[in-house]
């Protein structure tokens, strides 16, 4: 079997991929990456990934990066863990969409209310419009529950509920009960404690 390597630093986009993999059950390897030492811009990574971010990951020789993307990857390369919407099941397109909504539209519209432009830009120009309007619709995505797409949790769970979790650690995205109990619940599950926990070891580690 092809081996998976997860470019890793705790705390960072690349505990959504770390997550992801506790969660598929299968044998990986973190090769960690020093953001301090500056290891993301040394020629040796940037060979790996040009635009020296984490998360990256390798599979056999395949190069993966993108937290949605390698999380989308992962979930149909290893359709075992249940953890994707495959293709031929209705409700595939509302899974792709909620993993396309983190990083198209939650993100930069976080982002965006952190570092505001000195001239706005027009909301319709936006493609993620305003973080208002995109909070109320991940809010009543999650208020329902158990999960994202219902009973079935799915990568699109670890995306969106990691960049909800992060967002209100890093007070920017406000606290509302629904994105408490949804980033809670799926907080309890097994994999995700796992990847916590390691991840405080590495970044006490590191720091
Ligand atoms: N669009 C990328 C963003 C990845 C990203 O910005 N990662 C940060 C860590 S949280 C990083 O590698 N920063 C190092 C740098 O830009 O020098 C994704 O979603 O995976």
């Amino acid at each position: 079997m092809p081996k998976l390597t997860l470019y890793h630093a705790a705390p960072s986009r690349s505990s959504i991929v770390h997550w992801m993999l506790e969660e598929l059950g299968e044998p990986y390897d973190i090769h960690l990456i020093s953001f301090k030492k500056g290891e993301n811009l040394k020629p040796e990574f940037l060979a790996v990934n040009p635009m020296g971010k984490l998360p990256t990951i390798k599979h056999g020789d395949a190069v993966i990066t993108e937290a949605a993307a390698i999380c989308t990857y992962l979930a149909d390369e290893f359709p075992q863990a249940k953890l994707n919407v495959p293709i031929g099941n209705p409700q595939r397109g509302v899974y792709l969409k909620w993993l396309f909504f983190g990083p198209s539209c939650v993100e930069p519209a976080v982002l965006e209310r952190a570092f505001p432009r000195k001239e706005p830009a027009r909301p319709a120009a936006l493609g993620w419009r305003d973080l208002d309007t995109v909070l109320e619709i991940v809010s009543k995505a999650v208020a329902k529950g158990p999960y994202l797409m219902g009973e079935q949790f799915t990568a699109a769970d670890v995306t969106i509920g990691s960049g909800l979790r992060f967002g209100m650690m890093f007070k920017l995205i406000p606290e509302r009960k629904e994105f408490q109990d949804y980033v809670a619940r799926i907080g309890q599950r097994p994999a995700a404690k796992r990847a916590q926990d390691r991840d405080k070891e590495l970044s006490a580690q590191a720091a």
